[in-house]
């Protein structure tokens, strides 16, 4: 809340509707769907759909070009008064396809200089970005960690491509965890707002995230948002198909007692789309798909 903060902190979250829980009811986000491409592989994914470390599984997302993006921001912004937020959170890796996430920022805050811009990444390449982020005023990111141990990373990510080749097994995760924390040590160090997500995924991660939430709190992450795994075999993932199952209501809730004393968890976070348009929780995309907004801009 409003108390427990800095005066500058509340300033840079209170109309921030992921950052605030208090937000979440007067400020809305909208997501572009600007980046279908990923550069890990994550066992809950199949890739046909929404990035599963942000967002909603099991959704597909419609695709925008930049330009498009603008379109539909614009459309909303004059729609939804309490749009406060532009999120890029996939279909895949919002800094993998670094060239369409920056046009997409750089087109719409011309336009609407004011509105906030947040990303979604899973880490691998956010040490090359973190200038650019800056530079564009960027203030808040995400980054999925759903590990700080290699050995256990590779049972949840069964490979990476990084730097122009394909790694696997303890070897990708070591590389993954490391661009994870470096990146998240950059972006502190500028000062930037970081929250961590992280898929609690029963029988792999439940006894290992109070050592995830230690390791980014040292490292100075603003929030951590446990989000239940939500594994479908119809959604063809891995882990859907191997009947790896999410966890109960009480299983979230005492990962989420025994990181107490951490950055502060995060306990209203919707699992969004990548298109997903308003409040949390009241997912206006669908009145907003570009068919819709065609003949309005
Ligand atoms: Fe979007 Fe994510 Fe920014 Fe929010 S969502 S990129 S931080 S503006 Fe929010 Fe949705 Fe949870 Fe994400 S409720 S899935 S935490
Ligand atoms: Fe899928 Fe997101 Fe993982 Fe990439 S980072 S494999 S898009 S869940």
């Amino acid at each position: 809340g409003a108390s427990d903060l800095p005066p500058d902190v509340w300033a840079r979250i209170k109309d921030h509707p992921c950052y605030s829980e208090e937000a979440h009811h007067f400020f809305a986000r909208m997501h572009v769907a600007v980046a279908p491409a990923c550069n890990i592989q994550c066992h809950y994914c199949n890739r046909k759909f929404d990035c599963a470390n942000e967002s909603r599984p099991g959704v597909v997302s419609e695709r925008l070009s930049p330009e498009e993006a603008l379109r539909k921001v614009v459309t909303v912004a004059n729609e939804v008064p309490q749009l406060s937020v532009l999120g890029i959170a996939g279909p895949g890796d919002a800094l993998f396809d670094w060239k369409r996430t920056k046009r997409t920022f750089e087109l719409v805050s011309e336009v609407i200089p004011d509105i906030k811009l947040c990303v979604s990444t899973n880490g691998l390449a956010l040490p090359d970005h973190v200038e650019e982020l800056a530079a564009m005023k960027v203030d808040h990111v995400t980054i999925t960690i759903n590990m700080v141990d290699p050995a256990i990373g590779e049972k949840i990510h069964p490979w990476i491509y990084f730097q122009g080749r394909r790694y696997t097994g303890i070897e990708a995760s070591r590389i993954l965890h490391e661009r994870q924390m470096l990146g998240l040590e950059m972006l502190t160090k500028r000062g930037i707002l970081v929250k961590v997500n992280s898929v609690l995924i029963p029988g792999i991660n439940d006894q290992h995230l109070p050592a995830v939430n230690a390791a980014v709190t040292k490292r100075g992450a603003f929030l951590h948002n446990i989000m239940p795994l939500i594994s479908d075999a119809a959604h063809g993932t891995h882990f859907g198909l191997t009947g790896q199952r999410g966890p109960t209501h009480a299983e979230l809730e005492a990962v989420q007692a025994k990181c107490g004393g951490g950055a502060k968890l995060m306990r209203h976070c919707r699992q969004c789309r990548a298109d997903a348009v308003g409040l949390l929780g009241e997912d206006r995309g669908q009145q907003f798909t570009l068919d819709r907004i065609a003949d309005t801009v």
